[in-house]
């Protein structure tokens, strides 16, 4: 390839971007509405050199020719580094989007390095299979890398977002362009330089902090990018697809948005799930993909139901992100502050009834809106067909399975469902019926490494975590033979 002097200093060095133009943007602390930092403004310049960097390191560069077990083992040293760095990465999180920092430190971070580390213990167990030929053929399958990832993540989760999309593509043996959240483009900085101490090779991991619109188009139509991973929006899901398909039709895997039902059936007991509901809905500021936004409870129980919800609710903390009292921080940024609060504005226009929360503190500096909860919810109403991520919850009544599996289908999204029951006959039959990625029984938010998370409809396609994320990155090569030697 024909490397220019400025090319050259992208290919020498890798690992961090040059910005062509020098611009820089603003990332904004949501708890203080005040500038964290200015970070680099990569544009298209920036993407087309760190492709570069990235292909130079997939076609000529040791990763995707080590053997699996160094990948693993360099893997495992990352993880390590996250492990040890939990309180610089959680602090960075918490001020960028807002975590809550006892979680951030507490779990979350750690769940990134054990991301890293399942697919570190993959890397050396990618194999094909020998295949039984109709024919006096010999048939085998090799599995290879599928090149240049572009991996574009969203602000809810910075770490985890980079993680799980990081982990498998590297395990796999691909090298990435990486696209963080305007709001959010810290920590993916912060990652790259551990994973550099760990002793991924320069030009393996290409962090370029942006736009969407720009950096992020960038990467969905560039002609030498292999795949996108995506989280994020459907509206930009839309143009993700569009972009590759009129590009050099790249393989495309899409986490999109949801509205999933949180289905509450009569046997449960009410002192367990009702905190569950509540931070199914409400972790995170309610900005979570799987949030259970649609709380669907079985008439029986609903009074009760609401009570209970109630006293849940004066025990619910909102506050600085820092201080490990507070169960709810801001929104991430004055965009979806304003968007939720107009939803929220809309669900009282459109006729449900507000049972508590409904505005934002307008003492406080900082985008914390209250935990918003609205009943006689109708299905067609705006609150409970479009994706908030906010901490607004709508509760609807039903009577029958039939008519709560109907209801919660009745969506265009399809990322996940909780059913609580102690029925089992219940819990099969709902389970199968509801059209989501993920069903989980009596308990809600139950990650796991090795559980695949995706949508249904228009939620995407291809999933996140499990061994199923790995395969998005390798791709299938057929070898065939004749055995005798005789010619086809
Ligand atoms: O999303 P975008 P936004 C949902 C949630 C939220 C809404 C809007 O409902 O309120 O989306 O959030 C990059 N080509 N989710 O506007 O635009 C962008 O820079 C390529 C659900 O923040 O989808 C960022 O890196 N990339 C979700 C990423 O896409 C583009 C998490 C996500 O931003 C691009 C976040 C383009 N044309 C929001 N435009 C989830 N599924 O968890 C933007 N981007």
């Amino acid at each position: 390839m024909g490397e220019n002097e400025d090319d050259k200093h992208v290919l020498d060095h890798g690992l961090g971007s040059t910005i062509r133009k020098g611009k820089t943007f603003e990332t904004i602390d949501p708890r203080t509405e005040e500038v964290l930092a200015r970070v680099a403004e990569g544009d298209k310049e920036d993407v087309d050199l760190a492709v570069k960097a990235a292909r130079h390191a997939f076609d000529n560069g040791p990763w995707p020719r080590l053997p699996g077990v160094e990948r693993r083992r360099i893997l495992l040293k990352f993880a390590d580094l996250i492990d040890e760095n939990v309180e610089e990465l959680a602090a960075i999180d918490t001020l960028d989007a807002g975590n809550l920092y006892a979680f951030a430190k507490g779990q979350y971070i750690h769940g990134a390095a054990s991301a890293i580390r399942f697919y570190a213990g993959a890397a050396d167990k990618i194999h094909g299979e020998t295949l039984k030929m109709a024919r006096e053929l010999q048939g085998y399958t090799l599995i290879e890398p599928v090149g240049v990832a572009g991996l574009i993540t969203p602000w809810n989760f910075p770490s985890t977002m980079f993680a799980l999309k990081v982990g498998p593509a590297l395990a796999a043996g691909c090298t990435v362009v990486v696209k963080p959240a305007e709001q959010t483009p810290l920590s993916a900085l912060y990652f790259a330089h551990l994973a550099k101490k760990a002793g991924v090779p320069d030009g393996v991991i290409n962090v370029v902090t942006g736009y969407g619109a720009t950096a992020g188009a960038a990467i969905s139509s560039h002609m030498d990018i292999d795949m996108i991973s995506f989280t994020g929006s459907t509206v930009t899901g839309h143009r993700i697809m569009q972009a590759a398909a009129t590009s050099n039709l790249k393989s495309v895997c899409l986490e999109l948005g949801g509205k999933s039902p949180f289905i509450i059936f009569k046997d449960v007991d009410l002192e367990k799930i009702v905190p569950l509901a509540l931070l199914g809905c409400l972790y995170n500021q309610g900005q979570i993909c799987v949030a259970g936004s649609r709380v669907f409870v079985q008439e029986e129980i609903y009074d009760e139901f609401l009570v209970k919800l109630e006293e849940q609710l004066k025990k619910w903390v909102v506050g600085d992100p820092f201080d490990s009292n507070v169960h709810q921080g801001p929104q991430v940024d004055k965009k979806q502050y304003d968007k939720v609060l107009s939803y929220i504005e809309l669900g009282k226009k459109q006729g449900a009834t507000l049972f508590s929360g409904g505005k934002a503190f307008s003492d406080r500096k900082g985008y914390y809106i209250e935990p918003t909860i609205f009943t006689d919810v109708k299905d067609d109403m705006a609150i409970a067909t479009d994706e908030i991520f906010g901490p607004v919850m709508s509760v609807m009544k039903f009577k029958t399975v039939e008519e709560v599996i109907k209801r919660a289908n009745c969506t265009k999204y399809g990322l996940a469902a909780g059913v609580m029951t102690n029925d089992l006959n219940i819990a099969n039959t709902v389970s199968r019926s509801i059209k989501a990625g993920t069903i989980w029984i009596n308990c809600y938010f139950a990650f796991d490494d090795d559980l695949p998370v995706g949508g249904y409809k228009m939620s995407g396609f291809g999933k996140d975590m499990g061994m199923d994320a790995l395969q998005k990155y390798l791709k299938t090569k057929s070898v065939a033979t004749p055995i005798y030697n005789s010619p086809w």
